[in-house]
């Protein structure tokens, strides 16, 4: 038998919830704190106008980083100027002898950076706001990406330096760390974690992806974050927190040390607080030009890509400070 507990074991019968909260047809969860006033407050925080897109590239001769299982985008070309060069069948010949490029690709939708859709994950049976999870059977009927992807997110975010703070490029395989760390971390480089955040979390780890061979990345792969805690769940709640970013594939330490169970605060955040979780995201520059003028806070917008019943999409999310 296995030591290892269930997600209902670990997370408790009386785990804390938002089912319902924002009524018995929401999508959106947490991002529903994300009003007018918060959007503005967000803008508020714009003063030099750099801008920062977020998104790791998709195709690079690296590899991407995925989860364990996913494959990196399979991009093709369909028409090329070796088309009309080699007279191939289905070339057009537009009148006026206008040519073009055209490509296809083959992608895991959680396979770059990405927005999880809410109903991503779940336990017993239940996703996001206590929908079933058959819901989910041959494309997301219930809490797909595509509620974010026409909700939008902006607002408010700040960007936790954890590498930075303890010293080093990246976290190691499994470091963790909590919202007390964090606490700490931000309190280093002057700024407030505040209600209704959106929290950026630098680990460094998607550098060391691009370092080192794909062999030793996914060696014993266990990525460092966040680790589960009932105060950290309860600290999450009480901020308001409504989007978790991160340079990690899983926004979090892949198993918790204590208890070896995989992806529990996956659980404990998104399916049972609505917390969006957006993953792979690319925060080293925008780090540097933080750290360089000590100004950690600005307006973070994004909107994943439109899918309909999809799991998860590809995003490009844009900062600007
Ligand atoms: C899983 O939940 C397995 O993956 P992700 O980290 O993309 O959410």
């Amino acid at each position: 038998m296995s030591d290892v507990p269930t997600m209902r074991e670990l997370l408790g019968d009386d785990a804390l919830n938002n089912w319902g909260k924002w009524g018995p047809d929401d999508e959106v969860g947490a991002l529903n704190y994300l009003d007018a006033a918060q959007v503005l407050r967000g803008a508020q925080h714009i003063r030099s106008g750099e801008v920062f897109p977020l998104q790791a590239p998709m195709g690079h001769p690296h590899g991407d980083p995925v989860f364990p299982g996913r494959e990196s985008i399979n991009r093709v070309n369909v028409l090329d100027e070796s088309s009309w060069d080699e007279g191939r069948e289905g070339a057009p010949a537009f009148p006026g002898g206008l040519h073009y490029a055209d490509d296809k690709a083959e992608i895991f939708l959680q396979g770059s950076t990405q927005y999880d859709a809410l109903g991503h994950v779940w336990y017993d049976g239940k996703i996001w706001n206590g929908y079933d999870a058959r819901d989910t059977v041959e494309g997301m009927k219930k809490a797909s990406v595509a509620a974010i992807a026409e909700r939008g997110v902006a607002g408010r975010g700040v960007l936790i330096d954890m590498a930075r703070h303890r010293g080093k490029p990246w976290l190691d395989k499994g470091e963790t760390f909590t919202h007390t760390d964090l606490e700490a971390a931000a309190q280093a480089q002057g700024v407030e974690i505040g209600q209704r955040d959106i929290l950026l979390i630098r680990t460094g780890f998607l550098g060391y992806f691009y370092s080192v061979p794909a062999e030793e990345f996914y060696a014993d792969f266990v990525e460092p974050g966040l680790t589960y805690s009932r105060e950290l769940v309860q600290w999450f709640a009480d901020r308001e927190i409504p989007n978790l970013v991160t340079d990690t594939i899983a926004n979090e330490v892949t198993k918790d040390p204590v208890s070896g169970v995989m992806l529990p605060l996956h659980c404990a955040l998104m399916r049972n607080l609505g917390v969006v979780l957006t993953e792979i995201v690319a925060l080293d520059k925008l780090a540097e030009a933080c750290a360089a003028d000590g100004r950690w806070d600005f307006l973070y917008t994004a909107a994943p890509l439109n899918v309909v019943e999809g799991t998860g999409a590809p995003v490009n999310p844009v900062v600007i400070r």
